[in-house]
């Protein structure tokens, strides 16, 4: 503080003093100068790799600004990304996307979850085997036996979700599920089957394909 203050008033000083005079007192500055950074007293400014607060800050600011103009982008890539998936009539399944329902059968429990996977969960610690990963929504006519628990698809025309290209069957295809859609008040994995090695259908009930059954889309059920 008290270096740099000397320094100023010394050049100051300089601006005074006739021309021959002046030469020699500068150089005797700089020297002294040079002999008071080299002892550390006085702060080096030129040196150009110790920045300035001020360009550090604007610096930091800067590389934060890019930061978050790139992470927005990839947001908006995902949402494009997004849009492109089949959420369902009226993207009634877009809010429950990811959440899971599981249900206990033998030596397995299946898992089933929704928009995103299937999955397969030995109990005896052999681990989790991919069943699909999810595709997309059709429709197909079902015609099943009403059961007097209610677990039944029923007859008309139901949603399928496709999950394919789930983990490599021995000596096979890969795994696929359909998964079906039938009118619940609650959320419930009803049963799941494997009529042909390593494809597999879960009936699933869900309030979801309730709307789906009230907006006419030929539910026998619902007239009788
Ligand atoms: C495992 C399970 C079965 C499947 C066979 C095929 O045991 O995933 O569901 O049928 O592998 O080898």
């Amino acid at each position: 503080m008290f270096a740099n203050y000397f320094a100023s008033v010394v050049y100051n000083f300089e601006a005074y003093l006739p021309g021959f005079l002046r030469t020699v007192v500068h150089d005797a500055i700089i020297s002294s100068r040079l002999w008071l950074m080299e002892n550390g007293i006085l702060a080096d400014n030129s040196d150009s790799s110790s920045e300035s607060q001020a360009a550090r800050t604007a610096r930091e600011a800067k590389e934060d600004n890019d930061r978050n103009i790139e992470n927005k982008k990839r947001d908006l890539e995902n949402e494009k990304e997004d849009l492109k998936k089949d959420y369902g009539p009226a993207d009634i399944f877009r809010s429950i996307k990811g959440q899971c329902a599981e249900i206990d059968a033998g030596e397995y429990t299946y898992e089933l979850c929704w928009l995103d996977k299937t999955m397969q969960k030995s109990k005896k610690g052999h681990g989790h085997t991919n069943m699909g990963n999810f595709r997309g929504i059709d429709r197909e006519m079902v015609d099943d036996e009403e059961r007097l628990d209610g677990k039944s698809l029923g007859k008309g025309e139901r949603m399928v979700m496709r999950y394919e290209d789930g983990q490599a069957c021995w000596n096979g295809p890969n795994r696929r599920t359909d998964v079906w859609l039938g009118c619940s008040d609650k959320e419930e994995v009803w049963r799941v089957s494997e009529a042909e090695k390593c494809v597999y259908k879960m009936e699933v009930g869900t309030p979801a394909a309730c709307e789906d059954v009230q907006a006419g889309q030929g539910d026998v059920k619902d007239e009788l």
